[in-house]
């Protein structure tokens, strides 16, 4: 089996040792991909007098200088922690202010702003002490038991996304976002995944289709995920900071943050490794995984949303629809990685359920949590690739210890 053509669930920490050293031969180009600085056709210097950095040296414009600009930047980040304000009120009032200005005039330095402003403030609204318990379940608003779980955008309610996950592990919601919305954003990931192909061959990628963000110190390391990303069709949402700002944009117009903020009862955040953009080619397996079994003890709730047609001509989601409690059995029989669940323990795991495979129309979703098995549910018949956002959010009070996270 060719491991490197196997999808990686987003945001997965794979465990070389784990697997063997099979994906030895992935580690080496692999994280050098991770680490090697690219070539940048905008100087950064406007963003950078607007927050008034502090500037030792120009930014080099050719790759193979780009070394001291990438350690400038990376410090850069940091310089701007220390000089912004701890206030949460006052940074979100900043964001705010930022949005605004970016709604009447988009700019590529406006979204950078953005991107390094939401990451402080995720930084700063973590808290830790207790939780608060998550929205009532709302089980009457649900069709009955045994039918699928699906409601319409306008009947959405934190209670029956809280009823249908306690249920069935999941809910569909139809038309959660307006359909030409999904589809734009489905052509910037196409232009996404281009870029960052010329980014990695050294070639000039095109400003705010793929820029690797460079996060705050404490969370550089965790980003050496996105080799991985890359291997199993996806794109961190922050490396490409237009199409991000396009999704948040999404999330809060059409609500999607109230709902989820009215699900967990508190601050949701989204994180740096867990916000993917993805394209599903047809030849590429889906792996049965738990997103929990590898995100350790969160609070989470995943907003899946379909970009393209999906589940017949494209590669859909393959779902089981069941609330498990636990954790099932990894890497048994076909499943080699160390977080995979093989197709014979995911039909034990349905049991008198059968695994379904809906169909999405573009703008349509799924929202679950860190129990629910499920696997991209590709065929190589499939006449072609399907889009589609991943975005994680995690309640302030328990986000993951090794994710950086984003304010939205
Ligand atoms: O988009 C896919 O096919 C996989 C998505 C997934 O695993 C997730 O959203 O957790
Ligand atoms: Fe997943």
């Amino acid at each position: 089996m060719d491991i490197a053509a196997l999808r990686y669930p987003p945001g997965l920490r794979v465990d070389l040792a784990a697997d063997g050293g099979r994906l030895g031969h992935l580690e080496s180009s692999a994280l050098e991909t991770a680490r090697r600085p690219l070539a940048r056709t905008t100087n950064p210097s406007t963003i950078e007098r607007m927050w008034r950095f502090k500037r030792t040296s120009k930014t080099p414009q050719h790759a193979d200088s780009a070394s001291a600009a990438a350690v400038l930047e990376a410090s850069s980040i940091d310089q701007l922690a220390e000089q912004l304000p701890d206030s949460v009120d006052e940074l979100d009032r900043q964001v705010e202010e930022l949005v605004e200005r970016y709604r009447r005039q988009p700019t590529r330095e406006i979204e950078r702003q953005l991107l390094a402003l939401r990451h402080i403030l995720g930084a700063r609204s973590l808290t830790s002490g207790p939780s608060p318990a998550f929205v009532e379940p709302d089980y009457e608003s649900l069709p009955p038991e045994g039918e699928v779980p699906e409601v319409k955008a306008a009947d959405l309610t934190p209670g029956i996304i809280r009823a249908a996950i306690l249920r069935d592990g999941f809910l569909i919601v139809r038309g959660l976002v307006p359909r030409d919305e999904a589809l734009k954003l489905a052509e910037g990931i196409d232009r996404a995944f281009e870029e960052r192909e010329k980014a990695l061959r050294g070639e000039e990628p095109e400003p705010g289709y793929y820029e690797e963000f460079q996060p705050l110190e404490a969370y550089r390391e965790s980003l050496l995920v996105r080799p991985w990303i890359r291997e199993g069709g996806g794109v961190l949402a922050p490396d490409a900071p237009i199409l991000c700002e396009q999704m948040i944009g999404l999330i809060t117009r059409h609500g999607i943050r109230s709902l989820v903020e009215g699900y967990m009862q508190e601050r949701p955040l989204i994180s740096l490794q867990k916000t993917t953009l993805r394209k599903a080619e047809p030849h590429v397996p889906g792996a049965w995984h738990q997103d929990g079994s590898f995100m350790g003890e969160v609070r989470a709730l995943n907003l899946w949303l379909s970009l393209s047609r999906c589940g017949d001509e494209s590669p859909g989601l393959d779902i089981v629809p069941r609330r498990l409690d636990h954790y099932v059995e990894q890497q048994t029989d076909e499943a080699v990685l160390s977080i995979q669940v093989s197709q014979r323990v995911a039909e034990q795991a349905a049991g008198d359920r059968p695994i379904i495979r809906p169909i999405f129309e573009p703008g349509d979703a799924v929202f679950f949590d860190e129990m629910l098995l499920h696997q991209t549910g590709s065929d190589p018949s499939m006449p072609k690739p399907r889009y589609a956002v991943e975005c994680w959010f995690f309640g302030c009070s328990k986000f993951p210890t090794e994710y950086g996270p984003l304010a939205v």
